[in-house]
């Protein structure tokens, strides 16, 4: 039986703090803010932005959204981009991913300053995390590492598997474990003996993309399991890369689809727009 993980809890108690502090901050008068900016109408980009907004008018950062059509050009996302660095009451910017295919994100994120990459993409950043000397981290992986921080849960010396390799969550987890002392597996398409290296884990981070791909078979009696996947089942439910059924009775430590890492994803990016706030006004 394990301990299911509240993504929920934990990071309402995230956004707590994100609320006091900005509270401090508008003392000083300093209002944080943060822009979305979204090109197209994917029904899945629309619930994440909507929940982003949200989560900022509940800790009290101004938001600005900037719905662009899908026909917008290279040339005019990257002028908003421009705008949006030049402009001094912004923080942070995120651009919503995926994009639409014509746009090229690459030159997107390079685009954003890095000082308000509060998603942490921008090579400036993505460097940073490598060193190990960073403002910002990735909301995702963060995300995970708080709910690993806040269960006590110890990374030294653990056998660590990452499930994926995207530069957005499994090369930055794999590297955020690594910090913390864990010897460190990803695991992707290509590798050899998938199930027997899972079922050596310790903690296992499954960020595939694929319904219930983490079966009980892959993992190891006691191990932590944190489930990053977001997607829809055969019947359109939500649900994570984990089959939550078949491997919450061998874990001692698990986080469900929907209410586990989504939800600290958001509070994350609302640790590092109120961070980017603070960088911007001289107080760190
Ligand atoms: C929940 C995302 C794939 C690709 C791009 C709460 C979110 C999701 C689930 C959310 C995600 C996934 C986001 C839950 C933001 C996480 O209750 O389980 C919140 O809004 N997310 C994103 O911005 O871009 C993505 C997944």
């Amino acid at each position: 039986m394990a301990k299911i993980i509240s993504g929920k809890e934990v990071s309402a108690k995230v956004r707590e703090q994100v609320k006091t502090e900005c509270d401090e901050l508008k003392s000083k008068g300093i209002n944080p803010g943060l822009a979305v900016i979204i090109v197209g109408d994917d029904p899945a980009s629309r619930v994440y932005v909507n929940n982003k907004k949200k989560a900022c008018a509940d800790v009290g950062f101004v938001s600005e959204e900037y719905a662009l059509p899908a026909e917008t050009t290279q040339e005019q996302l990257l002028a908003l981009v421009e705008e949006l660095n030049n402009k001094p009451d912004i923080n942070g910017i995120l651009c919503q991913l995926p994009l639409p295919g014509h746009l090229d994100e690459t030159a997107v994120i390079n685009a954003i300053s890095p000082l308000k990459d509060v998603d942490a993409f921008h090579p400036s950043n993505v460097g940073k995390i490598m060193i190990g000397d960073y403002d910002f981290l990735p909301c995702t992986p963060a995300g995970v590492m708080e709910m690993i921080h806040n269960e006590g849960i110890e990374v030294n010396g653990k056998n660590c598997v990452v499930i994926g390799r995207s530069n957005i969550v499994g090369k930055p987890m794999a590297m955020l474990l690594l910090h913390e002392n864990g010897t460190v597996t990803i695991c992707h398409s290509r590798t050899k003996n998938l199930k027997e290296i899972c079922a050596r884990a310790d903690i296992l981070v499954a960020a595939v993309g694929k319904p219930k791909f983490v079966t009980a078979d892959m993992v190891k009696e006691g191990a932590v399991v944190l489930d990053v996947g977001i997607n829809r089942d055969e019947n359109g439910k939500l649900c994570g890369d984990v089959d939550f059924e078949s491997v919450e009775p061998k874990a001692s430590y698990i986080t469900p689809v929907p209410g586990g890492v989504g939800p600290m994803t958001i509070a994350m990016l609302m640790k590092n727009t109120l961070k980017a706030a603070k960088i911007q006004n001289g107080i760190i």
